[in-house]
């Protein structure tokens, strides 16, 4: 039999039965492993690395760590202490990683086999963006980009844009983004970006940027081989492209926690089936859940705290199962009346999967 792989260092501190570890840079949460009061505790939260972390080392001055600022008015580096006293907001938003539901593409697109795991739904505490563009006298005349770049160290002798973690957004996500130095209610982890993180609620995983060094207001696209073609929305059979759409905005989305797939048979009578449900940068105004494969169709109750638009709902449904198999599934709506596709849209890299049907679970009741 194959060990369960064991956490890497700088993730030691993890609740390792909430985890499935795919490698040393790519973790899931498991599907029975979340819970039910809308935030993803920080040791079961997943991980996704596309290079090693940076040493721990980096955590030690936290205020020392230094951000570049460029494409603003008055470009300036500023230490963490400086950023800190521009302003303070506090948001939750989901993080979820752009290949997350890539294990129910049938091809098999190369890529961690992510199922549900890869999100979780966090609270960040840092500053506006916007208020550092803002104290440092506006973004200059026609940039159309935010672009952020990681901290990590990159090996020499090869060519830094092929492997550096360094993406562009739409200038519009200036008006909600963070640089964010708590997560959860704790000084960010390495394994989340510490000492610094840009996040950009609504947006996919790797927009994300951790141990941010540099924020840039750009003309133009990054030409880092992660942004140019990585992570784009490629049509099967052809290859990857910055002219193809980049995976930014999440879609509405929603699955299943419980009952779990694969689960001991359960007793005929009452379930509650219970999930969560976002709508990426627009709020959740419904989630319906079917026990019959999406033929017929009833809303599920919204539970707990609504912690804004940018995070996830809790949703329960009450229902009496009776003995045999049952394909239960769930789809939402956002407050722009968007409704979660049956489908997923194809691509070679297995990402945006938003699919009802593929995040359904099969059950039987004895
Ligand atoms: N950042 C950096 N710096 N680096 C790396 O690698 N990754 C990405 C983001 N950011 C990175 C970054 C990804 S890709 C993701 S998902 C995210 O992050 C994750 O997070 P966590 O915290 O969970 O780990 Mo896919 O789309």
């Amino acid at each position: 039999f194959a060990q369960p792989r064991p956490l890497p260092a700088y993730a030691a501190w993890k609740d390792a039965p909430s985890l499935i570890v795919h490698s040393n840079t790519t973790m899931e949460t498991r599907r029975g492993a979340f819970g039910t009061s809308v935030i993803t505790p920080s040791n079961q939260l997943y991980i996704r690395n596309n290079l090693p972390p940076p040493e721990a080392a980096i955590l030690a001055q936290r205020d020392e760590w230094v951000l570049e600022l460029v494409g603003v008015a008055q470009a300036r580096s500023l230490r963490l202490a400086e950023l800190k006293t521009l302003g303070l907001e506090t948001v939750a938003t989901v993080l979820q990683c752009s290949g997350n539901g890539r294990a129910f593409f049938p091809g098999k697109p190369s890529g961690t086999p992510w199922t549900v795991g890869a999100a979780g739904c966090v609270v960040w505490s840092g500053v506006p963006v916007r208020n550092v563009v803002k104290a440092l006298g506006g973004v200059q005349d026609g940039m159309k980009f935010l672009t952020g770049t990681g901290g990590e160290k990159l090996p020499e002798g090869i060519d830094p844009k092929s492997l550096v973690v360094e993406r562009s957004v739409p200038l519009a996500a200036l008006d909600d983004a963070l640089l964010a130095w708590e997560m959860n209610g704790e000084p960010l982890s390495l394994a989340h970006g510490g000492p610094l993180r840009l996040i950009v609620p609504g947006y996919q995983g790797v927009n994300n940027i951790k141990y941010i060094q540099r924020l840039a207001f750009t003309a133009r696209e990054t030409d880092a081989r992660i942004m140019a073609h990585g992570y784009r929305l490629t049509p099967p059979g052809q290859q990857p492209d910055p002219a193809q759409p980049s995976v930014w905005e999440m879609g509405v989305k929603s699955w299943i926690n419980s009952p779990q797939p694969a689960q001991e048979p359960l007793a005929a009578g009452p379930v509650l089936i219970h999930g969560v449900a976002f709508g990426g940068v627009r709020g959740v105004q419904q989630v319906e859940v079917s026990v019959d494969g999406g033929k017929q169709w009833k809303p599920a109750e919204l539970v707990g705290p609504d912690l804004g638009r940018f995070a996830w709902r809790q949703f329960a449904f009450k229902t009496t199962l009776a003995s045999g198999t049952h394909l239960l599934v769930c789809r939402a709506t956002d407050t722009a009346g968007q409704v979660q596709p049956q489908a997923r849209m194809d691509n070679t890299g297995g990402y945006n999967n938003t699919s009802w049907l593929d995040h359904g679970v099969k059950v039987q009741v004895a």
